[in-house]
């Protein structure tokens, strides 16, 4: 059955793969699964047919067949279920992967996504300024807590799993920043994601629409 996700038609970060369609065809790359790719404007995010599939009106999606999906932590647990290579088979560790799937996209992610609110959205408001240090030493906590964890492993939980495909994602985020930088295990942790071929394959195909779009 053809997959097909959605992505930005014009991704505001002109083609740096920090949007989450990334993290999905990722996924899919790992899971060796072809994929189509569907391109939205913003207007058709919040028109009818697709907050039909998307309850708020956002990219990613996901469908195959009858089955239509939102959310990107949900769509790669959905490909990594279905698909080997992403869960090991063993019950315990396979927890254990997935709650690292959750302390990405709940505990890591929602500092670093308030960085880029008071960056982005709340820049001009006088106390934004004031703001930033505190979303910054919080990010910096995590961070610390994190590498803390992973010390000298190589990935979070033994091999490579869905849990670092979601935390990478959500550090990738970090790099402009600066602050991935002061924390070199973790530095190194999301390289070695950034290296896996599969990424590889993702970042080249999101990269491929923001150039076709600057052609355009
Ligand atoms: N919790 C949802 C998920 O994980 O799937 C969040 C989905 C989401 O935030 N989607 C964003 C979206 O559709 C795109 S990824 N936004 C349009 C809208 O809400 O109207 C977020 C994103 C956007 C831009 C950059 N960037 O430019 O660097 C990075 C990430």
């Amino acid at each position: 059955m053809t997959i097909t996700i959605t992505a930005f038609e014009n991704s505001p970060d002109g083609g740096k793969g920090l949007a989450r369609d990334t993290r999905v065809r990722w996924a899919l790359e790992e899971a060796g699964q072809p994929y189509e790719v569907r391109l939205l404007s913003f207007r058709a995010m919040k028109e009818p047919a697709h907050l039909g599939l998307h309850p708020f009106g956002q990219i990613p999606t996901y469908e195959e067949g009858e089955l239509a999906l939102f959310e990107s932590g949900a769509i790669v647990f959905h490909i990594a279920e279905r698909h080997a290579g992403l869960l090991p088979h063993d019950p315990d560790a396979r927890a254990r992967a997935i709650t690292w799937m959750f302390a990405a996209i709940n505990t890591v992610e929602p500092p670093i996504l308030e960085l880029v609110t008071v960056k982005f959205i709340e820049g001009d408001k006088p106390w934004a300024a004031e703001r930033m240090p505190l979303v910054v030493e919080r990010i910096r906590t995590r961070l610390r807590q994190l590498s803390a964890r992973l010390g000298d492993a190589d990935w979070l939980d033994g091999a490579f799993s869905a849990g670092d495909l979601m935390m990478v994602s959500v550090l990738l985020r970090l790099k402009p920043s600066g602050i991935l930088g002061e924390f070199p295990s973790l530095a190194a942790y999301v390289a070695r994601g950034e290296a896996r071929p599969a990424y590889q394959r993702a970042y080249a195909a999101q990269a491929a629409v923001a150039a076709g779009h600057r052609a355009a």
